[in-house]
């Protein structure tokens, strides 16, 4: 049976969705510190779980015998920014739980998200190659970083099963992102419908990398899917799916919504913003387990406006 920790947010919630729908709404329990949406909550077994909290965490387990866990919890980058240590405990200690209850031999397999955010002001910004310099400079960052140096430890002194990818900017339509820098790209389109007009907190300029949801979700359940053995890399993979600007994103909601208009107030996330990678290499995932993604920034934008107008 299947864990997801921190469910009912933005990745949780779709991530729930799509592993019920694979292995049936009963083997997969939906877990989070608060209730989610009603989709969630209607679609299978749902248990408030504490992800700081090794006792809440085991007592699910154990009762619903759950042999893989998503950690799907975390503080994202700009609020890590404003509560740094509160982000570290979050995003530390709850890894921990779930590495060492593997360790344990009570569960089998853990997914662990990681994020370009690994990356920072030094690291190549175009391509970033799986392997390079990694100096992250933000508190989130710094936590990803430290995150998948621990899955690497766990698997080869263990030998503890954790499977990790890093994230680009995510999309979505069905939840709400919360905290992030690359959330940019999500309100925009929520503003663009209920405004004609999005006030962007980053410059026209700023390249990131970027994927559809869809793309993720489908990421997720593959890694997942892989045979052991042919995960090569045990800290995290590289993702990519699309790069684009707020510039570029805006031009093409525009094609749909001829009167729409942006303008630029760049605030303390575009120091964020300016410490990651512009563009990601993502070939060793396409090796290691056939990854490829379907979403380009065209099918993304029009796959949004169709779902939120
Ligand atoms: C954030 N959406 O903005 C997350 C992600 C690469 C960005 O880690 O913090």
């Amino acid at each position: 049976k299947i864990l997801i920790i921190g469910a009912c947010g933005q990745i949780g919630t779709e991530l729930t969705i799509r592993l019920r729908e694979i292995y049936g709404n009963d083997n997969v329990i939906a877990g989070d510190i608060r209730e989610g949406s009603e989709e969630l909550m209607q679609s299978g077994p749902f248990e408030i779980v504490d992800a700081m909290n090794r006792t809440s965490i085991e007592d699910v387990c154990l009762h619903y015998e759950i042999n893989e866990v998503y950690l799907m919890a975390a503080m994202l980058s700009a609020t890590a920014e404003k509560y740094p240590k509160k982000a570290w405990n979050l995003n530390m200690d709850s890894l921990f739980h779930i590495l060492n209850i593997a360790k344990e031999g009570k569960i089998d397999k853990i997914f662990w998200p990681s994020s370009i955010a690994v990356f920072g002001p030094t690291t190549p910004k175009e391509n970033t190659p799986q392997q390079t310099v990694m100096e992250p400079s933000t508190v989130y960052g710094i936590s990803k970083q430290t995150g998948e140096r621990w899955c690497e430890y766990y698997y080869n002194k263990y030998g503890v099963d954790v499977r990790s990818i890093r994230y680009p900017g995510l999309i979505s339509w069905k939840t709400l992102p919360g905290g992030g820098t690359t959330d940019y790209a999500v309100e925009i389109f929520h503003e663009a419908l209920k405004n004609n007009h999005y006030d962007c907190f980053l410059k026209e300029d700023t390249s990131l990398p970027m994927m559809f949801m869809e793309d993720a979700i489908k990421a997720t359940v593959s890694i997942m899917q892989t045979k052991s053995e042919n995960i090569k890399q045990r800290s995290s993979y590289n993702l990519a799916g699309m790069t684009f600007t707020p510039a570029e994103i805006a031009s093409e909601i525009t094609k749909h919504l001829p009167d729409f208009t942006v303008t630029y107030q760049p605030d303390f996330r575009q120091s964020i913003a300016d410490s990651w990678p512009g563009s990601i290499d993502d070939s060793v995932a396409r090796e290691d387990w056939s990854w490829s993604h379907d979403y380009d920034l065209e099918k993304m934008v029009k796959e949004m406006l169709d779902n939120l107008k």
